[in-house]
């Protein structure tokens, strides 16, 4: 079992489970493999019933599916298809947002406000809303609207694509790859990407390229700037994180999956004193509502509420027998939660019409009853409080500060006189902080669970390379403990820790969730802007890493990080390897285009030190830094790291 984590909560809930035969996603995954070796090198294609169609990897017949279709266009096709898939996932939350965020305007009594005045003013500027002598809510109005327009337009260019460094923007529009409408990008490539279409792989990327940008600069930015208002601009806060955060004697509901909204309500509802006192009516001592995945890293951040695991732990935190209920909206939900629910007391109950499972209770989310159905979803998890039998919480929690938006590391750096990032590039000029690296991404059970995150990031800190985190792999590091001020002089080389020390920040900064990825873009910016550091965003020393990746919304991320200049390095593994060609297109082709590219590289140490390289080579360019040899840190050169 240890082989299949890093963390101790797991495999001893792992091991557990093995012993009552309770499958597990690990258990799946090893029915499954060895992998399909067409999928897994991106060279089958079904996208016509003339196939399904495969090419031989090792360059025998057939080089061609039936309709002529080459290696590189089937895995170009497919590549293009995952980031649509997953610009779609983003994009989608971030129109339910804008809508929440109408529904708050207009209504105020539908249980939603808008929390952020200062984000809504700057919102309004950049998107040309005038605020003088309108009430929040008649601003907000048209923030929302004009933010929905930006979903269907059909031409013209998406409004957040202005906050990126004009060089970026101008090299974009030579590309011809600003996005126009981001329902409309993603329309595109699975136009583009049926059969009998475009058949050029390069040219498929542009269009793929262009529907990634739709989502980090498009429905990522509009889902996490509106979110911003509706519910709060994060700062530092301290909370918890693994399954200890599970509670023996009050009621344990989890909510699960992405959008806050949801979340947000049944924070609420967890809240009300009546539901409270239903609780202690029923033997237990209040409520705890926990988190799974990037719903908690919601919670964490707006009101310090416990992160009870990452994707991988979803089943765990059922196997417990602690979990009274838990609510899941959309993306990365397991459809097996169900079966693993009959084997304990826990209710799974689903709230998205967008999202329902066989097998759970079904209670329709819509933002203007959310508050009353919050509440029915919180009663039915407290009356199931008595069913609970027996417990096996595990005793692994750890504490962090989270809370890390691009508005939070201005002032933490800055100070309340002069909150900007000049502070930052600064120490990045002086040496003391050699770079930043974006770190994010999902778990994925082809690989020992939390591992490549937690090695990578300690590596990358101990050679005084600042962490920026989301999504799961900032839940990794949560719970290794590397979100702690502490850990600055525990883990960190002596620059960064120097900096850390005087700011009192931790060296793995958390950012949110995986829609908040639109943060970094907006911190990267904001670097550009300040000066000293190049004029692009490519010329920055900073990389970009996806450990242990799984999703297509990864690959959303990992294309439009490329495509806006940074360097962004895959774990795993990725699925084009069957094509040399298309592989030479995204490893090197790219950075000639977008002054980024791809690479892939599933050993931690070896991640690293391409990102250290990277970082120093791009130090050489600004002429701040020769490059210096990259130092490989064991735990005793740390200890000794004098601060
Ligand atoms: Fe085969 Fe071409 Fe149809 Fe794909 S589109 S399944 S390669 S015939
Ligand atoms: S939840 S997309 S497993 S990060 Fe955003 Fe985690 Fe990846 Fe889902």
């Amino acid at each position: 079992m240890e082989e299949k984590s890093r963390d101790n909560a797991v495999t001893h809930l792992l091991k557990k489970n093995a012993e009552n035969d309770i499958e597990t996603v690990w258990d799946r995954a090893a029915q499954q493999s060895p992998h399909c070796g067409f999928g897994i090198r991106g060279l089958c294609c079904r996208n016509c019933f003339m196939g399904p169609c495969r090419i031989n990897p090792h360059g025998k017949k057939p080089q061609r599916g039936v309709c002529g279709s080459t290696g590189e266009v089937i895995v170009a096709r497919n590549f293009t298809r995952m980031i649509a898939a997953g610009a779609a996932a983003h994009s989608d939350h971030g129109r339910d947002v804008a809508k929440t965020l109408l529904l708050a305007a207009k209504n105020p009594d539908a249980g939603y406000s808008i929390k952020d005045v200062n984000k809504l003013q700057k919102v309004a500027h950049l998107l040309g809303i005038h605020t003088e002598n309108r009430s929040k809510e008649e601003i907000a109005a048209d923030v929302a609207e004009k933010a929905l327009k930006d979903f269907g337009r059909q031409e013209g260019e998406i409004s957040f694509i202005k906050l990126a460094p004009e060089p970026r923007q101008a090299k974009w529009r030579e590309l011809g790859v600003v996005p126009r409408g981001i329902d409309r990008e993603i329309v595109e490539v699975m136009h583009r990407t049926h059969i009998g279409v475009d058949q050029d792989h390069r040219n498929l990327m542009l269009q793929g390229a262009r529907a990634a940008l739709s989502d980090g600069w498009g429905g990522s930015m509009v889902a996490t700037e509106l979110q911003d208002i509706l519910f709060g601009t994060p700062s530092p806060i301290r909370g918890q994180v693994n399954l200890g955060v599970l509670s023996e004697t009050e009621v344990n509901i989890v909510v699960h999956g992405h959008e806050p909204a949801l979340a947000e309500t049944l924070v609420l509802a967890s809240q009300d004193n009546d539901l409270i006192n239903l609780a202690k009516k029923m033997g237990a001592t209040g409520i705890t509502l926990s988190g799974i995945c990037c719903t908690a890293n919601e919670i964490l951040l707006r009101h310090g509420l416990p992160i009870a695991g990452n994707v991988l732990q979803q089943e765990l935190a059922i196997s417990t027998g602690a979990v009274e209920a838990m609510i899941v909206d959309v993306q990365c939900i397991m459809p097996s939660l169900p079966e693993i629910c009959k084997c304990f007391h826990t209710k799974l109950i689903t709230t998205s019409p967008k999202g329902k499972i066989e097998g759970a209770e079904h209670f329709e989310f819509s933002e203007e009853t959310a508050l009353h159905t919050a509440k029915e979803i919180v009663k039915a998890a407290i009356l199931n409080f008595p069913n609970r039998d027996k417990m096996d919480i595990p005793s692994e929690k750890m504490d962090l500060i989270a809370g890390f938006s691009h508005e939070s590391i201005n002032y933490m750096l800055g100070g309340s006189f002069r909150s900007s990032y000049t502070p930052l590039n600064d120490n990045v000029i002086n040496g003391r902080i050699k770079g930043v690296a974006g770190v994010v991404g999902c778990c994925n059970p082809k690989v020992k669970h939390d591992q490549i995150h937690v090695s990578l990031v300690e590596e990358l800190i101990a050679n005084d390379i600042l962490v920026v985190q989301t999504g799961c792999s900032a839940i990794a590091c949560a719970k290794a403990g590397l979100m702690t001020p502490e850990s600055a002089v525990k883990y960190a080389g002596k620059g960064l820790a120097e900096v850390c020390k005087a700011v009192g920040m931790p060296p793995v900064l958390h950012s949110g969730s995986c829609v908040d990825n639109s943060r970094i873009l907006i911190a990267l910016s904001e670097m550009v802007k300040v000066g000293g550091l190049g004029n692009d965003i490519s010329d920055l020393p900073v990389a970009g890493a996806a450990p242990e990746w799984m999703s297509e919304k990864a690959i959303s991320i990992g294309q439009y990080f490329v495509s806006s200049g940074v360097y962004t390095v895959f774990g795993v593994g990725m699925p084009i390897s069957g094509s040399e060609i298309f592989s030479n297109h995204l490893f090197k082709e790219s950075e000639d285009m977008y002054g980024g590219m791809w690479a892939v590289e599933p050993e931690p140490d070896k991640m690293a030190a391409l990102m250290i390289d990277h970082i120093n080579k791009k130090r050489e360019k600004l002429g701040i830094e020769k490059t210096k040899k990259r130092v490989l840190y064991d735990m005793e050169m740390r200890r000794d790291l004098e601060i």
